[in-house]
Order: C-alpha cells, then sequence, then structure tokens
C-alpha cells in the first residue's frame, strides 16, 4: 500500500465530477487500499478518490474511535435515497481543506446504496457522524467542498489563505 497525495483547494481537479466505476477488481482495490492507508496517515475519517487525484466514484471510511479496532469502510458507486428532511448542523473540516472547521447543515440521516469492497451491491441506513460524513465525502464526488456550503465572505477569506499558504510553501 502506497500513501498518496492529498490535494488541497484550491487545486481545481476538487471540481472535477467523478465517473462512475464500471468494475470492482484488483486494480480499484488497489486504489481503495491506498486511500485508506493515506487516510489513516492523515488522520481523517473519510477521503473520496478525487482528493488523491483520482475521478472515480470512490469513498473510503473509518469511524471508529482511536481506542477501538478499525473498522474500514468502502463505497464505489454510492447513491443517497431519500434523505431526512431534517437537518442538523455539524462543525466539519476536510482534509482537502487543512486547519478549517465550519458548522454545515445537512439531513440528519438518510438511506445510502453503493458497491462493497468486494463489489457487492449493499444498502443501509445512515445516523449520526456516519450519515454527516457520507454526505461529506459524495459531494467531493460533485466537487463540491464543505466550504461551498458556508458563506460566501467565510469561504472567500479561507480560500484566500490557502492560497497564499501554497504560495508560501512553493517558494520556501
Ligand atoms: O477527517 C475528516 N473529518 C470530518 C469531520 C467532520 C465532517 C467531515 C469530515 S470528513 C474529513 C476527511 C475528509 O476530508 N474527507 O473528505
Ligand atoms: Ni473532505
Amino acid at each position: 500500500m502506497t500513501i498518496r497525495k492529498i490535494l488541497t483547494a484550491p487545486d481545481p481537479r476538487l471540481r472535477k465530477i467523478s465517473e462512475p466505476v464500471e468494475k470492482v477488481d484488483d486494480e480499484l482495490r488497489r486504489l481503495m487500499d491506498d486511500m485508506l492507508e493515506t487516510m489513516y496517515d492523515a488522520p481523517g475519517i473519510g477521503l473520496a478518490a478525487i482528493q488523491v487525484g483520482v475521478a472515480k466514484r470512490v469513498i473510503v471510511m473509518d469511524l471508529a474511535e482511536k481506542d477501538q479496532e478499525p473498522e474500514p469502510r468502502y463505497f464505489v458507486n454510492p447513491e443517497i435515497l431519500n434523505p431526512d428532511e431534517k437537518t442538523t448542523p455539524y462543525e466539519e473540516g476536510c482534509l482537502s481543506v487543512p486547519d478549517f472547521y465550519e458548522e454545515v447543515d445537512r439531513p440528519i440521516s438518510c438511506r445510502i446504496k453503493y458497491l462493497d469492497y468486494d463489489g457487492n451491491p449493499q444498502e443501509e441506513e445512515a445516523t449520526g457522524l456516519f450519515a454527516v460524513c457520507i454526505q461529506h465525502e459524495m459531494d467531493h464526488l460533485e466537487g463540491i467542498l464543505f466550504v461551498d456550503h458556508i458563506s460566501r465572505l467565510k469561504r472567500e477569506r479561507i480560500l484566500k489563505k490557502l492560497r497564499k499558504e501554497q504560495k508560501l510553501a512553493a517558494s520556501a
């Protein structure tokens, strides 16, 4: 497994719409393995393929607490079904928007349909942090970042700081 580089905003690749996966094969599993290792290394609780520059509809996640056994989860071609009309705010962060945290409102629960690591179809209910995280990751597949859900002023301020940091890093 290989740790891949995580793209950070305002990298234009993060704005691409990811393509459906045609087949869950060993090559795709290699990508998912790399994504999981990259996510654990960061560390983060979820990662979409586009965050490592691959525009495929693939997400990995692990919501286990630090003192628990790891619970890696893989979502290929995920779809959201009947999201709850009720929304709730959660303070979100993103590995592609490092060190910024803002409250985002999202449906409190939803059903999700996807293919698992072996390519088998699955359907389940997502609530709590799972619902927050899967919706955050699904946004990545559409080129959407959590900062797109906050005020334009806050978003521009964050993106400007990130742009500046990247310029400084590039010149060092
Ligand atoms: O690690 C992550 N934590 C997090 C916290 C609150 C809401 C969403 C997330 S996902 C984020 C990892 C990430 O950027 N996934 O795309
Ligand atoms: Ni993210």
